[in-house]
């Protein structure tokens, strides 16, 4: 229904920027057995469930990501919480959003995937995962802790998308050479085709199969002097001939307007040129399309002339002339030419590389109100996992300060026991008091009642 009335052009959405937030993993949990004649039935509370992935993956299927931009919110659901008797809580679901091929995911600015091949999946936003329940923390000498964690939070990311189609081969040239006219006689793809310009609004993949080879051709919408301004529909469309490994420039023996075929060859070259320099170096086939014109045959000759280094071919979509001897030249040269690296992942802007270890260090520092602030992405998991309600997590969490080094820093910074301090934006009173970790504490025990005897 919605369908109904929207132009094409409106479909086409090769731009989107996203917010994505994996799954946050489920709480672990705190419970003993309890049963009849079981004492000291021990620790049994589970484990909680990773929180939901979400992940981007190409498909043929879609040719847009129109349906993304709708929705630029994504968020995966949270893991189960552990419960008790040992069980561990549900995984949170994945998320899987399809894209077109040919689209490259920035995260936080940085290119972090390129997405070609059908079924290409990438990991966008890694779920957190889910705390430990107080049967993982049991050991020989604390047989009863009652510490549990809470699931780590997903990551959250901004995520840019953008569309570069994949084809082999581009159609370019002036508006009504009859780009859509050739894509549609060679392949399966059926462009809009009409008698005036920029009839095409959007690019247009086709499959060409020849000879038993096959590739795929876009047409995209028309170019005229000035696109690189954005005159006409501008050259928006050009990215995506970018990654095409050759390009072919329709002429129209009747000209364009006031300018005569042979000068639309040179605009269109500089159009080129201008929006990226690798267009420029792109094989490029010079074709004169409609054939079957009265002065198609003359405006070739001129070309053929003019540009001895190129072939320069003559077509005719309406009637067929010359197609098939314009595929067979292109399914000769295909297989020897490369297709150009445009897009470069880079390989910090993987999801793993921003999910930083840790062990990294940490920000110290007055904040706004004056008080002394610590801050780094693993104090943020460490506090969001401490369960606060929790007397011996609390513990843990000083340990765990003393063993990165938070301590030892803080009081470099000059924080004296007695001061608040905010870490991770949670406020503490600092102490300097040390607390027994239980494992020594039970061996210092465990020590003593072996030399007693006990
Ligand atoms: N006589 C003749 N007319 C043709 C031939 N190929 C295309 N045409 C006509 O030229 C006009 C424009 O064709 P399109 O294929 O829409 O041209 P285009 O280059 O895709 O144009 P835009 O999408 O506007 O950039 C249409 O009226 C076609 O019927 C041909 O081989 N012979
Ligand atoms: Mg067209």
């Amino acid at each position: 229904m919605l369908k109904q009335g929207r132009s094409e052009r409106m479909d086409f959405i090769d731009t989107a920027k996203v917010y994505l937030r994996a799954g946050k993993g489920g709480d672990g949990c705190a419970s003993f057995r309890r049963e009849k004649f079981v004492p000291y039935g021990g620790p049994n509370g589970g484990n909680g469930g990773k929180g939901g992935d979400i992940y981007f993956e190409a498909s043929t299927n879609i040719t847009t990501l129109y349906e993304i931009s709708r929705h630029p919110h994504i968020r995966a659901e949270e893991g189960g919480p552990g419960q008790s008797n040992n069980m561990s809580g549900l995984k949170g679901p994945d998320i899987v959003n399809y894209v077109p091929c040919g689209t490259i995911i920035k995260l936080e600015g940085r290119l972090a995937a390129d997405l070609k091949n059908h079924g290409d999946r990438f990991l966008a936003a890694r779920g957190g995962r889910g705390g430990r329940g107080n049967m993982s923390f049991k050991t020989k000498f604390n047989t009863a802790p009652r510490i549990s964690e809470n699931g780590e939070p997903g990551q959250e990311f901004t995520a840019e998308l953008e569309l570069s189609v994949l084809a082999d081969v581009g159609l370019v040239g002036f508006p009504n050479a009859g780009k859509s006219t050739l894509l549609a006689t060679i392949s399966a793809a059926r462009p809009k085709v009409a008698a005036y310009p920029f009839t095409t609004l959007s690019p247009h993949l086709g499959i060409v199969s020849h000879k038993g080879k096959t590739f795929a051709a876009a047409d995209i919408p028309g170019l005229i002097e000035g696109a690189h301004e954005g005159k006409g529909l501008g050259d928006l469309f050009l990215k995506h001939v970018l990654r095409t490994k050759m390009l072919i420039h329709l002429v129209d023996p009747a000209g364009f307007g006031k300018l005569k075929p042979a000068e639309s060859v040179t605009v269109i070259a500089r159009e080129l040129k201008t929006y990226h320099p690798e267009l420029a170096r792109k094989q490029r086939i010079l074709v004169v399309s409609k054939a079957d014109l009265p002065e198609a045959k003359k405006v070739h000759a001129a070309l053929v002339k003019r540009y001895k280094k190129h072939p320069v071919f003559l077509i005719s979509a309406a009637t067929g002339f010359g197609v098939t001897g314009l595929l067979d030249y292109l399914i000769s040269l295909l297989p020897g030419i490369k297709a150009p690296e445009i897009y470069k992942p880079e390989p910090d802007g993987d999801v793993n590389a921003l999910h930083k270890p840790v062990k990294e260090g940490f920000k110290i520092g007055e904040g706004p109100d004056g008080l002394m602030e610590a801050n780094s992405e693993a104090l943020n998991t460490i506090i969001a996992m401490t369960n606060f309600s929790q007397p011996d997590s609390i513990n843990r969490l000083r340990r765990i300060f003393k063993l990165i080094g938070l301590d030892k820093a803080l009081k470099k910074a000059g924080v004296v026991p007695g001061d608040q301090v905010r870490i991770a934006g949670r406020e503490f009173e600092w102490s300097e008091h040390q607390v027994t970790p239980p494992h020594k504490r039970s061996k210092f025990a465990y020590k003593y009642q072996t030399k007693t005897g006990f």
